[in-house]
C-alpha cells in the first residue's frame, strides 16, 4: 500500500480546527497546539514525514478556522516544518450561527441521537452555508493540479460538492468523524437541507466512515433522499461515481506503547500512586460532552460503592473532563450536575483521609494522560453514542505493561474493534457497577491476554494505516476514473 509520489504532489487537508490556535498574549502572537481526534491523528502523521517513503508530501497544507481578529498574522508564523496553515477567517458573528448553531446545536445532537437537544433555525443553516462557502474560497484558491484534498467532518459537508462545481477535475476526499445516524433521525432535518448535505458530501471522490453501520445508514439516505443507485459501494451519479467505504480511525500504536516508559511519565505516575494512597485507580477522560455519558458513569460508580464496601478507601475514581463548547446551555447544565454528582458521592462516602471521586475540569499534558492511562487499573468508557473513541485506543496502546481493563460502552464506534473490552451499555447503571466490580477483582492473567488481542489488533491498525488506506484509495479511485485525473 503506497501512495504515488509522481501523480500526487501535495496534500491539502481542510477541517474546521487547526491544528494550532493563534493566541495574542502581552508578549504579541503565539501559537499553541490544539487537541482532538482529528488533530491527534494527522500530526502524528505529520511526525513522520519526511522519514517514510510512503509519505511522499512534503508538508502538508491545512486549511481551517481562525477569527478574523488574527488577520494580521505574520506568514512567517502559519508554517512549520511540517504544516502550511491557511486560515479561513470568519466573523464572529458568522462563526456562532455556523458553529456554534448549527454544528454544534443541530448537527452534534441530532446525529448523537439526542434528538429534543436539536435546534433547526433557519439562520443557523444560512450561517453555515456562507461558511462553508468561505472555506471554499480558501480551497479553490489554494488547489492545483497533483493536490490530494482531504476534507473532514460535520462541519464541512456542503464543501465537497461546492468545490467539485468550482474545480470539476479537483481530487477531493471527505470523512466523517462522528455516527451518521439511522433514516429516521437525519429525515428530522428539514427537506431542503437534508438534500444539500447529501449532495455536498456527494461532491467528494471518496466518502469515508469509521463503521459499515455509518456506511450503510448513510447509503440508506443517500437513496432515500436523493433516489440515486448504490452499486458495490458506489453511488452512482450520472457523470461519475462515489465510492462510500468504512476507514476506522486509529492512534499511533508505537507512540503510546513507549511512552509509558520514558521518565516524566514514570515520574508522574508515581507521583500520583502515592498522592492516592496506592489506592486503586479507575480512570475516565473526555471532553465536556452529553454524548460521552459522564452522568450515567458517575451513576455506575455511585451504584458500585453502594454494593460493595469492601472497596470502599481502596479505590479512586480519577474522572477528567476536559473543557469544550462551555458556552452552549446544554454543556453548562451538563457541567453543573456532573459536579452535583461528584459532591454527592463523595459525601456520602468519603471520609478525611478518602475521596471516592477526585474530579477535575482541565485538560492534561500528553505525559500526564499517559501516566494515568499507564498507572490506572480500570478505564471506564462510557459513551452514549461515540463515532470511534480513542481514549480506548490509546489506552490500549499504553499499556505494553498486559495490565489494566478496558469498560467500553457498546455504543462507541471502538467496541466493534476492541471486542476484548468488558462490553456494557452505558445506561445499564447495574452493569456498568458490575463491570467494575468484575474489572477491579480481573485475574492478571485475563488482563494480560485480553489486552494482548486487543494491541495485537492496533498494532496493525494504527493511524498510519487509517492515512494509507484512506489517501491510497482515494488516489486509486482518481487515476482509474479518467474523468477526475488531475494532468
Ligand atoms: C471525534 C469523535 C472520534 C482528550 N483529553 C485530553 C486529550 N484528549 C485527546 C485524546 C484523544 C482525543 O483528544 C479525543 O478523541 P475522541 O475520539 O475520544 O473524542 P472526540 O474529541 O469527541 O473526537 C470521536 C474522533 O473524532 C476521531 O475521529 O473518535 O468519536 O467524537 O486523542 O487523547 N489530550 C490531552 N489532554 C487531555 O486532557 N493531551
Amino acid at each position: 500500500m503506497t501512495l504515488h509520489p509522481t501523480k500526487f504532489k501535495r496534500l491539502l487537508i481542510v477541517s474546521y480546527r487547526l491544528p494550532f490556535a493563534i493566541m495574542r498574549t502581552e508578549e504579541g502572537l503565539s501559537i499553541r497546539q490544539n487537541s482532538g481526534g482529528l488533530v491527534s491523528a494527522v500530526l502524528s502523521m505529520a511526525e513522520r514525514m519526511g522519514n517514510s517513503e510512503n509519505l511522499p508530501f512534503e508538508k502538508i497544507h491545512w486549511i481551517g478556522h481562525s477569527d478574523a481578529d488574527f488577520q494580521d498574522v505574520p506568514p512567517a508564523l502559519l508554517e512549520n516544518d511540517n504544516f502550511v496553515v491557511h486560515p479561513v477567517y470568519l466573523d464572529p458573528e458568522l462563526n456562532r450561527g455556523f458553529y456554534e448553531g448549527f454544528c454544534n446545536d443541530c448537527i452534534w445532537p441530532l446525529f448523537h441521537y439526542f434528538t429534543s437537544y436539536a435546534s433547526f433555525a433557519d439562520t443557523y443553516y444560512q450561517d453555515y452555508e456562507q461558511a462553508n462557502a468561505r472555506f471554499l474560497e480558501k480551497v479553490a484558491a489554494l488547489v492545483e493540479p497533483g493536490d490530494l484534498v482531504w476534507i473532514h467532518d460535520y462541519q464541512l459537508m456542503l464543501l465537497p460538492g461546492l468545490l467539485r462545481a468550482s474545480v470539476p477535475h479537483a481530487t477531493i476526499g471527505y470523512f466523517f468523524h462522528i455516527p451518521f445516524p439511522n433514516y429516521d433521525i437525519f429525515k428530522l432535518i428539514p427537506r431542503a437541507w437534508r438534500q444539500a448535505l447529501l449532495e455536498g458530501i456527494l461532491g467528494a471522490d471518496v466518502v469515508g466512515f469509521h463503521t459499515t453501520d455509518y456506511v450503510q445508514h448513510f447509503q440508506q439516505s443517500v437513496s432515500d433522499v436523493l433516489s440515486l443507485p448504490i452499486i458495490n459501494q458506489r453511488v452512482v451519479l450520472p457523470d461519475r461515481s462515489v465510492l462510500v467505504q468504512d476507514f476506522p480511525i486509529s492512534v499511533d500504536f508505537n507512540k503510546f506503547s513507549l511512552a509509558g516508559q520514558t521518565a516524566p511519565v514514570s515520574e508522574l505516575r508515581k507521583t500520583y500512586k502515592r498522592l492516592l494512597r496506592r489506592n486503586r485507580i479507575i480512570f475516565s477522560v473526555d471532553r465536556l460532552d452529553y454524548t460521552k455519558g459522564i452522568r450515567e458513569r458517575l451513576l455506575g460508580y455511585e451504584r458500585f460503592l453502594i454494593q460493595h464496601p469492601e472497596w470502599h478507601n481502596r479505590v479512586t475514581f480519577v474522572m477528567t473532563v476536559v473543557p469544550s463548547r462551555d458556552k452552549i446551555t446544554h454543556y453548562q447544565e451538563l457541567k453543573r450536575e456532573i459536579e452535583e454528582a461528584v459532591g454527592r458521592i463523595n459525601g456520602l462516602f468519603g471520609t478525611i483521609g478518602w475521596r471516592p471521586v477526585v474530579y477535575s475540569y482541565l485538560s492534561l499534558s500528553f505525559e500526564e494522560l499517559v501516566a494515568l492511562y499507564t498507572g490506572c487499573d480500570v478505564a471506564l468508557i462510557t459513551p452514549i453514542r461515540d463515532g470511534m473513541n480513542l481514549v480506548a485506543k490509546e489506552f490500549v496502546a499504553s499499556r505494553n505493561d498486559g495490565k489494566g481493563v478496558l469498560i467500553l460502552s457498546e455504543m462507541a464506534g471502538a467496541a466493534r474493534e476492541l471486542t476484548e473490552a468488558l462490553i456494557i451499555n452505558p445506561t445499564d447503571t447495574q452493569e456498568v457497577a458490575s463491570a467494575i466490580q468484575q474489572a477491579l477483582e480481573m485475574p492478571a492473567r485475563e488482563q494480560r491476554e485480553r489486552l494482548e488481542k486487543m494491541r495485537t489488533h492496533l498494532a496493525v491498525y494504527d493511524v498510519f494505516r487509517w492515512t494509507y488506506r484512506f489517501l491510497s484509495t482515494l488516489q486509486d479511485v482518481a487515476i482509474s476514473e479518467p474523468a477526475l485525473q488531475t494532468n
